[in-house]
């Protein structure tokens, strides 16, 4: 019997029935990717401006990575960690080899990225720093976020993202973002602290971009108390902010630009989304021997960690970010958004100021953050053919695939603008 062809409300309708709520998505379904750009069931094409949350970087469907994942997919999928497979030593030679690091131990989501330095940090405190056992902290920003497991939401200062799902575990410190003086106070007052966990810039809290010294000065700051720095860049990462990691401030180097003044090396590196190009879940933590070498057999695991498919994916994913200089056109082409965007900002009466690196950037909407503007405004892009979502309240996110062209590029700020000054009328 021919497939009836479901409309987009009767899809959004399925999910409302069917799905728990846990998002509050805009009212359009998606159909088909293709680099850029995205359709609909009704057919309608549009700019993705949210890459999947940094997740696409590569573009939708980029087909060396759909081949990658073709060609193992008829081969061999999952073996568990039970025995060795022909792809993990291969795919932990190069992605410690691309980003620098001695030794890699692979997981499948962010948050478990996460989660995973979490656990290398505590052991690491108590097997090599000798913090006595259960009273290891870790110092966390305000504003961050690092996923939506239980210990992660226990230190995020998102009450939605927090509240009731309670008790909590204990052994974060929070201090202010972009505060050295906040860390360098909570350091020498807490000498159980053995690590600091840090988004290089702060993407859920409205793309928040540190001072230029800040993670230098918190690098600075680790090695003189001899503890973790580890940097989250599941969505920063994967040149995204214009350089292979936004802990780079450079190009896309592999990993080898500790020549360059403003490289800081944390001692952890957390990878997720973009390093598998949003076609398959993969995630990273990556460390030098002296860190990894706590982790023993039986001390951590995953099902699906490092699976061959994965592996094979990933490869592909990072090998496209090198091969089309991905890192590169993020930079050139997220200083002109933001200059078109300051642009905007002279003639607007409603954008109130730009900012971020690379390709993610947001704008911040002149409006109390319970006002619907940015969430009209997002509407009113969508009908216009460009899709981009509010992050909180009064703050839009824009984050095109790295893959997008500086003419479509102008073409998405012609969008963005005439879109916004249709709310100025
Ligand atoms: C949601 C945004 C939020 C992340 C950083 C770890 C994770 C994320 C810096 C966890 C995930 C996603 C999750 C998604 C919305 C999106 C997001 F900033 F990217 F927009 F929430 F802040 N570290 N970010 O950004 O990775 O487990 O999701 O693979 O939860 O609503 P994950």
């Amino acid at each position: 019997m021919a497939e009836i062809a479901l409309s987009s409300k009767d899809l959004m309708n399925l999910e409302n029935q069917y799905g728990a709520h846990n998002y509050h998505p805009l009212p359009v379904v998606l159909a088909k990717g293709q680099g850029v750009f995205v359709w609909d069931t009704e057919g309608k094409k549009y700019f993705d401006f949210l890459s999947a949350y940094s997740a696409v970087n590569q573009g939708h469907c980029h087909p060396r990575i759909i081949g990658a994942l073709i060609a193992q997919a008829q081969t061999l999928t999952l073996t568990s960690r039970a025995f060795y497979s022909d792809t993990l030593g291969q795919y932990e030679q190069y992605i410690t080899d691309y980003f620098g690091f001695e030794k890699v131990l692979p997981m499948n989501t962010g948050a478990e990225a996460v989660e995973t330095a979490i656990k290398i940090c505590r052991k690491w405190g108590y097997e090599k720093k000798n913090i006595t056992e259960n009273h290891g902290q870790i110092l966390v920003f305000d504003e961050n976020f690092h996923g939506r497991t239980t210990t992660i939401i226990s230190f995020s200062s998102d009450p939605t993202a927090k509240k009731n799902f309670g008790p909590y575990t204990g052994g974060f410190v929070k201090v202010p973002y972009n505060d050295l003086d906040a860390v360098r106070t909570a350091l020498s007052e807490n000498s159980n602290i053995v690590g600091v966990l840090v988004e290089p810039i702060q993407g859920e809290a409205g793309v928040y971009v540190p001072d230029e010294q800040f993670i230098a000065g918190l690098s600075k700051l680790c090695k003189q108390h001899e503890i973790l720095l580890m940097a989250d860049e599941i969505q920063t990462g994967i040149a995204r902010t214009g350089s292979l990691l936004a802990v780079c401030g450079n190009c896309s180097c592999k990993g080898a630009c500790e020549r360059q003044s403003s490289y800081v090396k944390p001692d952890v590196l957390i990878l997720g989304k973009a390093v598998s190009g949003g076609v398959y879940p993969v995630s990273a933590v990556l460390a030098d021997n002296h860190v990894m070498e706590v982790i023993t057999p039986g001390t951590h695991g995953s099902t699906y960690g490092g699976n061959p498919l994965g592996c094979k994916v990933a490869i592909a994913a990072l090998d496209v970010v090198l091969d089309e200089r991905l890192a590169q056109n993020a930079r050139y082409l997220g200083d002109i958004f933001r200059e078109r965007m300051q642009q905007l900002i002279k003639k607007s009466q409603l954008v109130k100021l730009v900012r971020g690196r690379g390709l993610l950037n947001a704008i911040i909407i002149n409006d109390d953050e319970e006002s619907s503007m940015a969430w009209d405004i997002c509407v009113a892009l969508k009908d216009n053919g460009l899709i981009a979502k509010p992050t909180h309240g009064n703050i839009i996110r824009f984050a095109p695939p790295l893959v997008i062209t500086k003419d479509q590029l102008l073409e998405c700020c012609d969008i963005i603008e005439h879109t916004i000054l249709q709310f100025e009328a």
